[in-house]
């Protein structure tokens, strides 16, 4: 990703900026069609979506970051370049970026202002950090307090995107003890649509995505009851995990350099927290479509969960009684594994209910579950 700010770099339509760009149509188009099935779009909004993209001006972005690690913007920038996704990106007015931006100051200051003003009630606002309401002097910028930037900025946006888990839940730093009374951008803004796009760091094309559907309605996605975008966010990792066959089966790795392991079983044994974990990292995957953390062989941490940090250790297995599953399959009997399997049954069904109200369930629930 260029890390220009150049809002008068590509005065036209984003489709004059993709073909200055050496985008064919046809590349576009093809891109599109992915976008509108990862939305989980008819196909045919493929062409609809090209057109109404390419015809848009730029969409005035302001963004504005908190407390948090800069993992969500590197996130963006790890992509290949260059890819559709940063020229979209790119193409976009990013009218204030903390850590792109090459204005520093008052003149940073200024264009935001600047953009606040010229884009009233149009321009796309996007945080990621969470904001410390212990102190208002814990985080600052320009000597404004990330409260105040917050609401400031916020009123005259079209809409929010809370980005990475930290702006969407309070993530790290909202991690207990929580030093800075850290909450997210949802706890704060109450009169204006904010999406959350979580993941510590959240998918790049899931953030593409939102802004494409933007730009083509000019509105939000569909968001389930937690607020992120259900065409993403809608199953869990394990729903879609190659590795799911091998769950199925009882097979687990017991530690990370067994047989099992190098054989590719399941990780659950070894702490992947994938069945409590709503994400599409599964399918859309990283780094342009090479792998995610469990076809590395690391299991799932669960990052785009609320309280992710204080859900307990890493790598302990979730509670959920996964010997009850083999013993199942493999016709096993006694009390033991008779209330085991009720267990896991009634855990499923806990999970299969959240997952037809898009909610999450948490470790917790589960761990409370088997008490
Ligand atoms: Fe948080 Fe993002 Fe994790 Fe880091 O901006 S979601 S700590 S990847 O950087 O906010």
């Amino acid at each position: 990703m260029k890390s220009s700010i150049k809002s008068d770099a590509f005065p036209g339509t984003v489709g004059e900026g993709l073909s200055a760009h050496g985008v064919s149509r046809r590349e576009f188009l093809a891109f599109c069609t992915s976008l509108t099935a990862m939305l989980a779009l008819p196909p045919a909004m493929a062409g609809v979506m090209a057109e109404a993209i390419s015809h848009a001006r730029r969409q005035s972005v302001i963004w504005l970051s908190f407390q948090e690690c800069t993992g969500c913007t590197e996130s963006l920038t790890r992509s290949h370049a260059p890819t559709l996704e940063n020229l979209i990106f790119d193409l976009i007015s990013l009218d204030y970026h903390h850590t792109l931006q090459a204005a520093s100051g008052e003149s940073a200051e200024q264009a935001r202002i600047q953009s606040m003003k010229d884009n009233a009630g149009k321009y796309l606002l996007i945080v990621d950090g969470s904001i410390p309401m212990g102190n208002p002097g814990f985080s600052t910028i320009a000597g404004i307090s990330n409260y105040d930037m917050l609401m400031e900025t916020a009123k005259g946006a079209a809409a929010i995107v809370a980005v990475g888990t930290c702006a969407a839940y309070g993530g790290l730093p909202g991690a207990s003890p929580n030093p800075t009374g850290a909450v997210s951008v949802g706890e704060l803004i109450r009169d204006k649509p904010v999406i959350n796009v979580p993941g510590c760091p959240p998918i790049p094309v899931v953030m593409t995505g939102v802004l494409a559907h933007f730009l083509t309605f000019g509105s939000l996605p569909e968001l389930d009851a937690q607020g992120r975008p259900r065409a993403f966010y809608g199953e869990t990792i394990h729903d879609r995990c190659y590795r799911r066959p091998f769950y199925d089966q009882g097979k687990f790795a017991q530690s990370f350099d067994d047989e099992a392991a190098r054989h590719g079983w399941c990780l659950f044994k070894l702490g992947c927290k994938g069945p409590v974990t709503y994400n599409a990292c599964a399918t859309t995957k990283w780094n342009d479509g090479t792998s995610f953390p469990i076809q590395s062989g690391h299991g799932c941490i669960g990052c785009s969960e609320p309280n992710f940090w204080d859900a307990g250790p890493l790598y302990s297995a979730l509670s959920m009684p996964v010997s009850a599953t083999s013993a199942m399959l493999e016709g096993a009997a006694g009390i033991g594994t008779a209330a085991g399997v009720a267990i896991t049954w009634h855990n499923r069904k806990t999970k299969s209910a959240a997952k037809a109200a898009h909610e999450t369930v948490t470790v917790q629930e589960l761990i409370r579950e088997e008490k």
